[in-house]
């Protein structure tokens, strides 16, 4: 099977509980390869941008809040079947709907800061990818 990409944030309240090393470990255990990485912070108007397909969801405001309280570090992965296979490793949205061993089961505070980002599809994960990262930094 071909390989392909998929993107993923380690969130604000996974930086901030000094969990990065741990899911990193986690990620290239479960066999990903780490093709991009960048520490960096959302402005408020940046995560809107980056979450603007949940504009109208009632927890938008305060999701956009959240995202941009601290650092989070962006990533690009490769895998065979990367989007599905991180999903996956990531566990559900909702962390006490998380499967046992899973990243957000293991590290998630709550629905809302829920350790890691991943992204739905390998078209997302191409545009997130391209949200955060230049051509120049990808290899
Ligand atoms: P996903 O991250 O598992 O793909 P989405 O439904 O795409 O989940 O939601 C994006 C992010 O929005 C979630 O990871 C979580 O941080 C936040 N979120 C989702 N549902 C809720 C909710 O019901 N309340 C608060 N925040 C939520
Ligand atoms: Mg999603």
């Amino acid at each position: 099977m071909a390989k392909n990409i998929t993107f993923t944030m380690i969130k604000p309240d996974a930086m901030a509980d000094q969990n990065a090393g741990a899911i990193i470990k986690m990620i290239q255990e479960a066999g990903f390869k780490i093709k991009a990485m960048k520490l960096t912070k959302l402005s408020n108007e940046r995560a809107g941008e980056f979450y603007a397909v949940h504009r109208e969801r009632p927890f938008y405001g305060e999701l956009c809040e959240y995202m941009s309280s601290g650092p989070i570090i962006a990533m690009i992965l490769e895998k065979e079947n990367a989007v599905t296979d991180f999903r996956t490793l990531i566990g559900a949205t909702n962390p006490q709907e998380a499967a046992e061993g899973t990243i957000r089961k293991l590290f998630a505070k709550s629905i809302e800061a829920n350790a890691m980002h991943g992204a739905d599809s390998d078209e997302n994960a191409i545009v997130e990818g391209n949200f955060f990262f230049s051509s120049l930094e990808k290899f």
